[in-house]
């Protein structure tokens, strides 16, 4: 039973983790289809995700995103 316990406690820590570096397009893929919605971009601070959209297709793919962030890392 104690092992119930620490799950809410690693996924606070995975999550503070996760948002404590800069925003991935993994992170922000909360349903992993590979595309980002609008919502799934909501909590991507400075992502305008009109802009982002560069197709307007209405989602962000990776590449889409690491234009808007102009992201160099990795
Ligand atoms: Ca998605
Ligand atoms: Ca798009």
């Amino acid at each position: 039973m104690k092992k119930l316990l620490m799950l809410p406690a690693a996924l606070l820590f995975g999550a503070s983790v996760a948002f404590a570096g800069a925003d991935k397009f993994a992170d922000l893929d909360a349903d992993q289809d590979g595309a980002l919605s609008e919502e799934e971009v909501a909590t991507a601070e400075g992502l305008d995700f009109a802009t982002a959209d560069a197709d307007g297709n209405g989602s962000l793919s990776e590449e889409e995103f690491k234009a808007a962030t102009e992201d160099t890392e990795g």
